[in-house]
């Protein structure tokens, strides 16, 4: 069993990861410094449930598994957080054996703002979502060529930095031939958001630590992910990870579910043409697992585009109203004006065949899984704003 270190281990996805790998007999260690938490705090954003912070919720899995997980709470943009995690001076905010201080063999990075809406809300959250993504990535290479230079690296990047290109999106590599010569190089990067920008910015310094640096890393092209439920949070409902659904940081079959839920017709941007590659929140455990399992060479940046299926945003429409019709809902959708520069038909055939190949079986969006989300959000109906579903943020 391995050492795996988790950045950003109380979001959406940093949270059902550390209970997966724990539960697989991994050690783990989470580090959150709970931007999300303190970001929906600051501009009135409700998640569809309450959830424990994180030592609390590290305590809970211990109570009812015998696991641990070991918490920190800092800031991974300081220099110095991230060293500590990599050279044995770690300083744990939660842990029962905090005297086991190991290197890590993974670490997985999620520890970003990871919404495009809030990184074009004004100048300083855009500022932030730069500044913050980049030195996130910036300590962290830093941190694993000074202290750690055989751990594997496994980050969240994300199918936006393709942005929606007329030819087909390979897996990371494009070969070009030009004037009779060829080479490869990263597949072009056109990113719709300051969001997507930064997670551009990461690669091309991924990139640099393994040409330079010879380090071992995994980048995970990430589509919009759905879903909340999983194994682990079976166990006990207070293990839930959160749920967004408002128009910061809800993704979209979340919100739609909610809407199909509390009444509001289902906000589709613009022609809803819009096609993106999704998945089941359970197919990003087992992607981070088989990448663990079967990590990458040393000095490789290998590539995989981590999503299912594609859907465009009214098939997804269709299938939630049908779904939530049978449910008892009265469920309308709405073509509102698109608060987002994005093409809203286009062609979008991307290759996702990496991850399948080292083990990955998907789940798809199919009615059940649908109708799952139906019975959990119809259980916290009281709890939904109906003010924080319409977009706010423009661009
Ligand atoms: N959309 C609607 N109505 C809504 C919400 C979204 O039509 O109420 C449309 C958007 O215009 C977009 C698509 O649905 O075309 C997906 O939007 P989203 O809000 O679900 O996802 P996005 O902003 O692209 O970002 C999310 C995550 C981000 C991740 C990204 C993967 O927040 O962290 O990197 O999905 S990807 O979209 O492939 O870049």
């Amino acid at each position: 069993m391995a050492n795996i270190l988790i950045l950003g281990g109380d979001g959406y996805l940093g949270w059902p990861t550390a209970m997966y790998l724990s539960s697989k007999g991994h050690e783990v260690t989470v580090v959150d410094n709970y931007f999300r938490r303190n970001a929906c705090l600051n501009l009135n954003i409700h998640p569809l449930y309450e959830n424990l912070n994180l030592i609390d919720r590290a305590r809970l899995w211990h109570e009812l598994t015998g696991k641990e997980i070991k918490v920190v709470i800092d800031d991974l943009s300081k220099s110095e957080v991230m060293n500590n995690l990599f050279n044995s001076k770690i300083d744990y905010s939660w842990a029962i054996n905090p005297n086991e201080k190991n290197i890590p063999q993974s670490v997985i990075h999620y520890a970003e703002q990871p919404s495009a809406p809030y990184s074009l809300m004004s100048q300083d959250k855009s500022e932030f979502t730069l500044l913050n993504n980049i030195s996130v990535t910036h300590n962290l290479i830093w941190s694993i060529k000074e202290y750690s230079p055989d751990t594997h690296l496994i980050k969240l990047g994300t199918m936006g930095e393709y942005g929606t290109p007329n030819i087909d999106i390979e897996e990371g590599w494009l070969n070009i031939n030009h004037n009779g010569r060829s080479d490869k190089f990263l597949y072009p990067r056109q990113a719709g958001s300051i969001y997507h920008t930064s997670k551009i910015m990461d690669t091309d310094l991924l990139w640099y630590a393994v040409r330079m640096w010879d380090l071992t890393v995994t980048d995970l092209m990430q589509g919009p992910v759905y879903g909340y439920k999983t194994d682990q949070s079976e166990i006990d409902e207070r293990l839930n990870t959160i749920f967004n659904y408002d128009d910061i940081f809800g993704t979209v079959i979340n919100r739609f579910v909610v809407q199909a839920v509390c009444g509001i017709p289902l906000t589709i941007y613009g022609k809803g043409g819009q096609t993106r590659g999704y998945l089941n929140i359970n197919d990003t455990l087992q992607c981070i697992d088989k990448a663990i399992e079967n990590p990458s060479k040393k000095g490789e940046l290998r590539i995989f585009n981590q999503i299912m299926e594609t859907f465009t945003v009214n098939e997804l429409a269709n299938k939630i109203q049908a779904i939530g019709n049978n449910h008892g809902h009265k469920v309308e959708v709405n073509n509102i004006s698109n608060p987002r520069k994005e093409l809203e038909n286009h062609y979008y055939n991307p290759t996702y065949q990496g991850l399948i190949d080292i083990g990955v079986t998907p789940h798809f969006l199919d009615d059940n899984a649908i109708a799952d989300l139906f019975k959990t959000v119809e259980k916290y109906k009281n709890n939904i704003l109906k003010e924080l579903i319409y977009p706010r943020v423009k661009w």
